[in-house]
């Protein structure tokens, strides 16, 4: 039997932003996000969601750790178990105790990632054939290898590779689009991250593009980038455009905001 698609899912677990959001992390402060409209972007993202298919929980949202709306990070999800990460920044350690009970709950096999490595799931990338882990500045080369076993242990084939200097996430610069085909920016691909695959590049100017998310049919993509969103179409993606533009400003994108797996 082929093996089903890695970007098909039919469950999501997602956070309610919680009003620190304003407050962040952030690279570079173009003005703190505002409240209403991060929750309406975040509304408009769950539904999207649930309009793809997907059976979405959302968790209640956490004042103590103002990024926990993206709960990418504490947690690696796949249909064979789960892990708990150690994310990389000081603020948002403890969200990963936080997120464990709820996977607890849902997956019966749930690794820890163990000590005393970093990894964050934004830096995690499922390909169909492997996982991608990239070195950031919040996944250190302890945080990748002990990250690597946890994967091996779930019958996973990991891979290593390097996120460039001011890049984020792994993700923040590249997505998965179909089987074969990623979207990535330029200085990404550059590194010769993405062997035996086809790649789409986003636009100059529309880096921010890259972390989109495939979703079953479809493709979700920040509505602020319209030539990437015409490049997809032209390729035959079914686009669904989302604003970002609150999330951007405190460095998150499409993927950040849920945990996806496909479960029987
Ligand atoms: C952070 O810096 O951790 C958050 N402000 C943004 C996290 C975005 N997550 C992701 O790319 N997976």
């Amino acid at each position: 039997m082929p093996a089903r698609p890695v970007f098909h899912f039919n469950h999501a677990i997602v956070r309610t932003p919680c009003h620190g959001i304003v407050d962040g992390l952030r690279a570079i402060d173009t003005g703190a996000p505002d409240y209403a409209k991060v929750l309406s972007e975040h509304a408009a993202y769950v539904a999207a969601l649930e309009a793809a298919g997907v059976a979405v929980e959302i968790l209640p949202s956490l004042e103590a750790f103002p990024d926990s709306m993206f709960v990418e990070d504490p947690a690696l999800v796949f249909t064979e178990g789960a892990i708990v990460m150690r994310p990389g920044a000081a603020s948002r350690f403890g969200e990963a105790a936080e997120m464990a009970p709820v996977l607890r709950k849902r997956f019966t096999r749930v690794l820890d990632l163990p000590a005393p490595g970093f990894a964050d799931g934004g830096d995690v990338l499922a390909l169909q054939d492997r996982v991608t882990i990239g070195l950031s500045d919040r996944t250190n080369e302890a945080g990748a290898a002990a990250l690597a076993d946890c994967l091996k242990t779930l019958g996973k084939t990991p891979v290593i590779v390097r996120t460039p200097p001011n890049v984020l996430h792994f993700k923040s610069d590249c997505s998965l689009l179909d089987e074969n085909t990623v979207l990535s920016t330029k200085r990404l691909a550059a590194g010769g991250v993405f062997e035996g695959l086809r790649l789409l590049f986003t636009p100059d100017g529309e880096e921010g593009a890259a972390n989109a998310l495939r979703i079953n049919d479809r493709v979700f993509v920040g509505s602020a980038f319209p030539q990437t969103i015409t490049l997809l179409k032209a390729e035959g993606y079914q686009v669904v455009p989302l604003a970002t533009s609150e999330i951007a400003k405190v460095d998150a994108g499409l993927s950040c905001m849920s945990l996806r797996w496909w479960a029987e």
